[in-house]
């Protein structure tokens, strides 16, 4: 491997919010508890005794409710202020020191004038709390693509959730010591208490801050005590620090989840594959194939950091240690492999109490119980469902161990990862795009992840269905320009040995017919079409002879019984549908996409206006 196991010296540049003295963990930390003032400074190490202490601690404070031990060992319900339900786009800021780098698609503050107005946010925030110190690594503890943070939190329910989302070690300290760069970030629910104030379950403030130094690589967060606002190792830190870091250094941070397939001859590939927010990656990362012989082992679920190695193949690792899943649509007919991960061992969050210290979100079951506690804790009913307010919240979570996955791989966690075979855009889109395509190139590849768009989830705040923009799963994840990501990824694509550089397809579970029914049945069926990807790799590689596929204008589409639809009992014209392009709707959908490109002005890399010529001239234009 190219990437050695040889520290990578921290950046020279000053740090924007704080000054510390020296380089220290000890110096910042100091000065993070100078300005916020908290009433104790705790140094965690990651431990199960650690964990305990806090989980029994909310239960105390009333932030959690412990589910019945029987149903649902070691397990706890958190239910969030109804205001803090999902990331804040609106409030997430890039502080480049140009705008251009931030780019059009970001929020971009000045890096200075933001770091005065965090010190003034932050000054007094953690008055009446404790300020937990959590060391931690992204990827496995010293390995070659893995990086080193510090989350300074006031939230309990942050330091939990990161002794699962990541790996929590004191170890981590040492290889700061020793001079590893490491991320700090700092996160505040902006809740201070004064003396005799009574806590509430979930302190939140009605303002917040989710801001990116990408310069000095630092994080501040405040006023969320959610998902990934808080959790900083995870969008924060593992997509938009690492994306600066790996355009920097040649490498890739994606919004992907990461698989292993294994056809019925026993050979393995890699999969790494990006879906915006809430559209399927758990899903297809914990895929249970209906076709015979197949099967699917889980890497990861949510963010992969990808490396050209020596031999100029990318080499990938899922940088978490957990699952921050969407509860709702999680059910055994849709993925009996989550159902099971969720067995034991699991904070869930905004999800619905059974009577019996269970929980119960939509689509877990196929009937609601007859009385739950819904995700506010008000009393709910199947009426109150029928009148459309869900006992769960739509974007409520599970948060879990990996190793507790019983499809993940054995070696999920091996420092060097897996070499990828494919990469695979997806999005939710009711017309147009296809049920499966192969790029015709890796620049064509390129333009379909720039152009990838999808009907907007409950994952973020905004209007659930418009249809937004989102190249790469990355519109809210991309610490720079997102034209500059496109050229990033050209760049690393030509570094690539052709013949290991991975092949590059869209697929599209969502279309729907004319009557607004889904085409495809999505799911375990999705295994059909990873088959005919795992087809095209290996005709790509002559293990195979016959013609897999045809050229439409979008890219290569499944020829004529090449993808295995048996048993399956489409009614007659849904396949032709759902592999339908119809030109007129695409020369329109061209059109918004010069709009779009025209948005990054002469940033926008010569090769994809090339793509989208191309694309025009195949559609007769
Ligand atoms: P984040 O964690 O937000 O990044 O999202 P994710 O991509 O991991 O989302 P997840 O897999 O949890 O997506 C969940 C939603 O996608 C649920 O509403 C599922 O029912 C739906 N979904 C997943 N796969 C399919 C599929 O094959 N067909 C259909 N129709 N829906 C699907
Ligand atoms: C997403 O929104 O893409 C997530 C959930 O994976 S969160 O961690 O809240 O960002
Ligand atoms: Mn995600």
């Amino acid at each position: 491997m190219s990437a050695s196991t040889a520290l990578r010296p921290a950046p020279t540049r000053a740090r924007a919010v704080v000054v510390p003295g020296d380089s220290s963990v000890e110096a910042w930390v100091a000065e993070v508890a100078a300005l916020t003032r908290p009433d104790a400074v705790v140094w965690c190490d990651g431990s199960a005794a650690e964990k305990q202490r806090l989980l029994d601690g909310m239960v105390e404070a009333g932030t959690l409710v412990k589910l019945d031990e029987a149903k649902r060992p070691r397990s706890y319900l958190a239910r969030s202020h109804p205001s803090d339900v999902a990331r804040v786009e609106s409030r997430t800021f890039i502080c480049a020191e140009r705008a251009e780098d931030a780019g059009p698609t970001n929020n971009w503050r000045d890096p200075a004038l933001m770091a005065a107005e965090l010190r003034e946010v932050f000054d007094g925030s953690m008055r009446g709390r404790t300020l937990y110190v959590v060391p931690f690594s992204m990827g496995p503890l010293g390995g070659p693509i893995s990086q080193v943070g510090v989350e300074i939190t006031d939230s309990p329910y942050v330091v939990v959730s990161m002794h699962v989302m990541t790996r929590v070690s004191r170890y981590v300290l040492d290889l700061i010591d020793a001079g590893q760069q490491w991320v700090p970030a700092v996160h505040s629910v902006g809740a201070p208490l004064a003396r005799h104030d009574q806590d509430v379950p979930w302190p939140c403030n009605d303002t917040k801050y989710i801001a990116h130094f990408p310069e000095s690589r630092e994080i501040w967060s405040y006023g969320s005590g959610y998902g990934g606002n808080a959790l900083l190792g995870k969008k924060c830190f593992a997509l938009r620090i690492a994306s600066v870091m790996a355009r920097d250094e040649g490498w890739l941070a994606e919004h992907m989840l990461l698989v292993r397939v294994i056809s019925p001859e026993g050979r393995r590939y890699h999969l790494a594959a990006a879906f915006p927010s809430a559209c399927g990656k758990t899903n297809l990362a914990m895929l249970r194939p209906t076709l015979p012989g197949w099967d699917v082992e889980t890497l990861g679920d949510d963010i992969v950091w990808m490396r050209p190695d020596d031999d100029g193949a990318l080499r990938a690792i899922n940088p978490e240690a957990g699952f921050f899943g969407v509860a709702p649509g999680t059910g055994v007919d849709t993925n009996p492999t989550a159902v099971a991960t969720l067995s034991h061992d699991v904070v869930f969050t905004n999800v619905a109490l059974t009577d019996d210290g269970d929980v119960w979100w939509e689509g877990l079951t196929p009937e609601a119980p007859e009385h739950l506690t819904d995700w506010t804790g008000a009393n709910w009913t199947p009426a109150d469902g029928a009148a459309g307010r869900p006992a769960a919240h739509p974007n409520a979570r599970f948060t879990v161990a990996a190793a507790q996955c019983p499809s993940i791989a054995r070696d999920w966690d091996d420092p060097a990862g897996v070499p990828v075979d494919a990469v695979i855009f997806g999005g939710r889109r009711a017309t147009n795009v296809p049920l499966v395509t192969q790029a015709l190139s890796w620049d064509h590849g390129v333009f379909l992840g720039a152009t990838i768009s999808s009907e907007r989830t409950a994952a973020a705040e905004g209007t659930v269905g418009e249809l937004r923009r989102d190249p790469f799963a990355m519109m809210p994840f991309c610490g720079y320009s997102m034209a500059d990501h496109w050229s990033h990824w050209l760049e690393v694509g030509d570094s690539l040995n052709p013949a290991l550089r991975p092949r590059i397809f869209q697929v599209n579970w969502f279309r729907r017919g004319a009557d607004g029914r889904f085409l495809w049945p999505g799911f375990g069926e999705n295994s059909r079409v990873v088959a005919w990807i795992v087809d095209q790799l290996e005709r790509g590689r002559g293990l195979r002879s016959d013609a897999g596929a045809v050229l439409s204008p979008v890219g290569l589409l499944p020829a004529p019984g090449a993808l295995d639809v048996d048993g399956l009992d489409l009614p007659d014209g849904d396949l032709e549908a759902l592999l339908d392009v119809d030109a007129g709707p695409w020369l329109r959908e061209s059109d918004l996409t010069e709009s779009f490109f025209a948005g990054f002005g002469d940033r926008l890399p010569e090769p994809l206006r090339d793509q989208l010529e191309g694309l025009r001239h195949r559609l007769g234009h």
